[in-house]
């Protein structure tokens, strides 16, 4: 049987579930090689001084607590209710959901404050039990461990907390959201220890470099694009690029070609002030890695 290297830096990422394939593809976009197929139970990074564990989500955040494992990759909603004491080193932009108050589409309740004394079915009991407290309210939580957005139909409750990301869950089971408790995505952690420790703290920066590079680059499209000599002043003000955009001469005199980078939150508005300016021939890219 192939052993575990001891000498590597631990990641614990989700064996089977929602957050696996993303969590995959993440690590693989930062650049560490590794076959992930099958019903492996660890993976050795052939180019990176990590060994990659497959555990249940739940048990990530223990493990990384007692120093089992040195890193995991967990959903912030789990960190939320059960309180590990590890570090949380980064927000993955992936795995997103909000933990959410629903009741019966016909009921007459309205807020959480409609729920004094009523019972309320969820996974996360510790995340309800503090959502409640926090406004003096009394209520009584059950908590079921699945399918938790049938209770209100067996008459068990008369209000579920539940993750939802797309909504369908909610609109299947003929229930409506009336308050959102937190919002949840895919969160890097480390034990304590693990990032004081001389050697580790090393590789764990390598692998945040790597992890903020691919995230950064999320967030920016690269653009070319031709345009007059004499309006690049304008264009300049008008791209917030990283810094001040490359530009070369066409074979057309007076023309010229530009390169540069936007943010993704403000692509659609800077590329209509360029086509208002007279910017042609736009072109779009994805940005691989962005390091800063
Ligand atoms: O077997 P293991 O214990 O590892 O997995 P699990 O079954 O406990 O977890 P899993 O795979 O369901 O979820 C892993 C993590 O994914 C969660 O901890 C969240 O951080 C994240 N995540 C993101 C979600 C959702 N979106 C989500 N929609 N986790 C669960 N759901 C469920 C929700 O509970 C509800 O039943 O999906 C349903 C609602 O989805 P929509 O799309 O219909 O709204
Ligand atoms: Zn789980």
């Amino acid at each position: 049987m192939k052993k575990l290297n001891n000498e590597n830096l631990k990641l614990g990422v989700q064996k089977k579930g929602r957050l696996t394939e993303e969590t995959i593809d993440f690590l693989q976009s930062a650049g560490l090689e590794f076959e992930s197929y099958g019903q492996r139970l660890f993976s050795t990074c052939r180019n990176f001084p990590l060994e990659i564990i497959y555990v249940r989500d739940d048990d990530i955040p223990d493990y990384v607590e007692s120093g089992t494992i040195d890193l995991g990759i967990v959903g912030q909603n789990l960190i939320n209710e059960t309180k590990p004491k590890v570090k949380k080193l980064l927000n993955l932009r992936y795995g997103f959901c909000s933990l959410c108050l629903a009741v019966s589409k016909e009921s007459t309740l309205k807020s959480a404050k409609d729920l004094s004394n009523k019972t309320i079915a969820t996974s996360y009991p510790n995340s309800a039990k503090y959502f409640f407290e926090k406004q003096n309210l009394k209520v009584s939580i059950v908590k079921i461990n699945g399918s938790v957005e049938i209770t209100p139909i067996l008459g068990v409750s008369s209000a579920i907390i539940d993750l939802v990301s797309t909504g369908s869950t909610i609109a299947l089971n003929d229930l409506r959201i009336i308050e959102k408790l937190y919002d949840s995505e895919a969160v890097l952690l480390a034990n304590p220890t693990s990032t004081e420790d001389a050697k580790k703290k090393k590789i764990i920066n390598k692998l945040l470099t790597r992890f903020k590079g691919v995230l950064s680059a999320k967030n920016y499209k690269y653009v070319l694009m031709n345009a007059k000599e004499e309006i690049l002043p304008k264009i300049k003000k008008t791209i917030p690029g990283l810094k001040s955009p490359t530009v070369s001469p066409l074979a057309t005199p007076g023309w010229i070609s530009i390169q540069s980078v936007i943010k993704e939150d403000v692509f659609w508005e800077t590329i209509e002030k360029l086509k208002k300016l007279g910017a042609s021939g736009i072109l779009v890219l994805p940005v691989e890695k962005l390091i800063k």
